[in-house]
């Protein structure tokens, strides 16, 4: 079992340890592990290769570090509790035991249908016990999971697919999200239709929709778990093997598939679940994320049940049937940390205080929020109303590469400030470095965030693109990973994350690329071209403004172009994508060499229509001051 901190000297000092001998400190780490045969050296790594290989030749299975070491002392304890969209709908408890037992089936169903080490399996499901179920399973056998958050479209699931060359896909037949029935499996046949790698589909019966069965393709998954055996052993993996490949959106191009190893990725995980939120055996812990997302992967299935934890699983959503739904859960079963994410609050909060106030939250001890930057105002309303001035927030910065919490409070140890992140975890060596890449050494400064020394839970390759990996990560900025990130430090060293600085924004939370909303928005085909950036926006942190030059206008004028390029957008990526705001012009803002001035945009939609700076470049000043007047008039 992983030893917790305890106290701020505990943390300083680990920390300390941490830096001056990071492979002593991670090897101790690691030893609490059940490793089939020990690793040969902690770390070998270079970030100009890049190459990071952490714990050298060690064999191991994350499942036997889930199951096998836990059953003799855990397996009635509750693994999972499910609460489902309807909340008199009956929940679904599985207990370590009984998780492993569906786990076991579902590895050798898989084995039956020729999936094996190796092999990429894409998961496009609702939150059900199943999705964990399915991704557990693809570990017990050594199949690369890819997860593919249900709600992006079918289009974006066909590039994942494809890029990932799945064999396999794990569905349903459909989902719940509150009062909407969401058809799933329509939208993987349609994605299908341009997937050759694909040979089966196992789907869940769970909204009892009609769907189309391909009986070539298509098998239900509770007809052959009736057949699966329930003896299984666990695949021997290296500890640098691949455990799962998960896309998020660069500033460039289409999403990249970041990837994680066995080894590394379940030190990572399993500690800093531990550390931040102070977790002890017995504790209810309930991450509203879903596990399309890394959050969810690393913080409601991988990082809990390597701690033997039991975690809730969610299908629904906050304001389902009421916003107080949420409050609900954390008082049916005693929730003692609770994660979520800014947005969320944000909306809560808007809908008035009612739903939680009268709530007894009291099993509460620390809640966590992640995916953006917390507002006071947010911060604020989360502590007095949800934790009553009882429960520290860790604010917990991170990212799909990092594969877990990097810079966050230890809940109740590291004090906290509102909108701070506050301090790295142990083995995280931050560095703020200015444009030119030189380190900003003194306590209080602003720059971009870097990490420059490995860490086990980080991303080793871009799935496919070695190359890519490198321009992205360690290009920028000399030997040195970079997050994309713009961070602030204060005179207490503590850090402030600002938000990307790349072009990539931050939607309730989640990345987009703007270059991947420019191409969806410009195969409209009365649009020439597109310039598309982030503004404040109340609930979602950042909106998405898309400024869009069309060539003639047809029928339906102006309003009607808006809603088909919102339509084309939520059909190409999925609803997160759509544009909040939708201005036509008739040119954009371009460098005598043809570059956008995005600078430029970004000030605009924010409302800021001076300060623009040296604009001394444009090709055309007059098309600044059309686009002012435009946003002026009504977007
Ligand atoms: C875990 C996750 C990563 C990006 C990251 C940053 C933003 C995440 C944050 C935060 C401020 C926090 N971000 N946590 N910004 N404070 N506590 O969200 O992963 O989806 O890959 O997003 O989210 O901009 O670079 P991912």
């Amino acid at each position: 079992m992983i030893d917790k901190i305890s106290t701020l000297g505990g943390y300083i000092h680990e920390y300390q340890k941490s830096v001056e001998n990071p492979q002593a400190f991670w090897s101790r780490i690691a030893e609490s592990f059940f490793w089939r045969k020990k690793w040969d050296k902690v770390l070998d790594w270079n970030f100009t290769e890049p190459r990071i290989n952490w714990f050298i030749n060690g064999k191991l299975n994350i499942t036997e570090n889930i199951f096998e070491r836990h059953l003799f002392t855990r397996g009635d304890q509750p693994a999972i509790i499910w609460e489902p969209n309807e909340p008199n709908d009956e929940n679904r408890v599985l207990t370590y035991n009984e998780l492993f037992l569906e786990v076991k089936k579902f590895a050798n169903l898989m084995l039956n249908l020729g999936i094996g080490k190796g092999d990429r399996v894409a998961i496009y499901m609702p939150m059900v016990p199943e999705l964990a179920i399915a991704m557990l399973a693809c570990a017990r056998i050594g199949a690369i999971h890819s997860i593919v958050f249900a709600g992006f479209s079918a289009n974006s699931l066909a590039d994942r697919i494809n890029d990932a060359e799945a064999k396999l896909v794990i569905t349903s037949d459909g989902g719940y999200r509150g009062n909407k029935i969401i058809p799933i499996k329509e939208i993987v046949d349609e994605a299908l239709e341009s997937c050759s790698s694909v040979e089966k589909v196992v789907m869940v019966k769970r909204t009892n929709s009609d769907i189309n069965f391909n009986t070539e393709r298509d098998i239900w998954w509770h007809e052959a778990m009736a057949e699966a055996g329930e003896e299984n052993k666990a695949e021997l993996m290296d500890a640098e093997d691949t455990l799962f490949i998960l896309y998020t959106s660069g500033s460039t191009d289409k999403p990249k598939g970041i990837v994680h190893t066995c080894g590394g990725y379940m030190v990572y995980s399993a500690y800093t679940f531990k550390n931040v939120f102070q977790y002890s055996d017995g504790d209810i812990y309930f991450c509203s994320a879903d596990i399309g997302w890394i959050t969810g992967h690393s913080y409601i299935v991988y990082g809990p049940l390597l701690n033997g934890a039991t975690t809730v699983m969610f299908e629904g959503i906050p304001t389902y049937p009421d916003a107080g739904r949420y409050w609900d859960i954390v008082n049916k079963y005693g929730v003692a940390q609770f994660y979520t994410a800014p947005t969320a609050i944000r909306s809560l909060i808007s809908m008035g205080q009612e739903y939680v106030e009268n709530k007894d939250l009291s099993t509460l001890k620390v809640l966590g929020t992640v995916g953006e930057p917390i507002n006071e105002e947010a911060w604020h309303w989360y502590h007095d109303h949800v934790g009553k001035n009882r429960c520290p927030i860790v604010d917990t910065w991170w990212q799909t590469e990092t594969g877990g919490i990097s810079i966050s409070p230890i809940a109740g140890i590291i004090p906290t400030k509102p909108g701070f992140a506050t301090l790295p975890q142990p083995g995280i060596q931050p560095i703020i470095v200015d444009g030119d890449g030189n380190e900003l050494s003194s306590k209080s400064v602003e720059g971009n965030l870097c990490i420059k020394y490995p860490w086990p839970g980080m991303l080793r390759t871009i799935w496919g693109d070695h190359e890519r990996f490198k321009k992205t990560y360690f290009s920028t900025f000399e030997n040195l990973y970079f997050s994309g990130d713009g961070v602030k430090r204060d005179e207490d060293g503590y850090y402030r994350i600002l938000g990307r600085v790349d072009d990539v924004i931050n939607v309730s939370g989640h990345r987009m690329g703007t270059a991947e909303v420019e191409n969806a928005i410009n195969e409209h085909p009365l649009v020439n071209e597109s310039a598309v950036v982030g503004y404040p926006h109340e609930i979602k942190g950042q909106g998405i403004y898309a400024f869009v030059v069309c060539g003639e206008l047809s029928t339906g004028g102006e309003e009607g172009i808006k809603t088909s390029i919102r339509k084309g957008v939520t059909k190409i990526i999925g609803p997160i994508a759509k544009p909040d705001k939708i201005q036509l012009v008739r040119g954009l803002p371009k460098t005598r060499s043809g570059k956008i001035m995005r600078r430029i945009l970004r000030k605009i939609a924010q409302g800021d229509y001076s300060n623009f700076g040296d604009i001394s470049t444009l090709l055309d000043t007059s098309v600044v001051e059309e686009i002012i007047k435009g946003a002026l008039e009504d977007v």
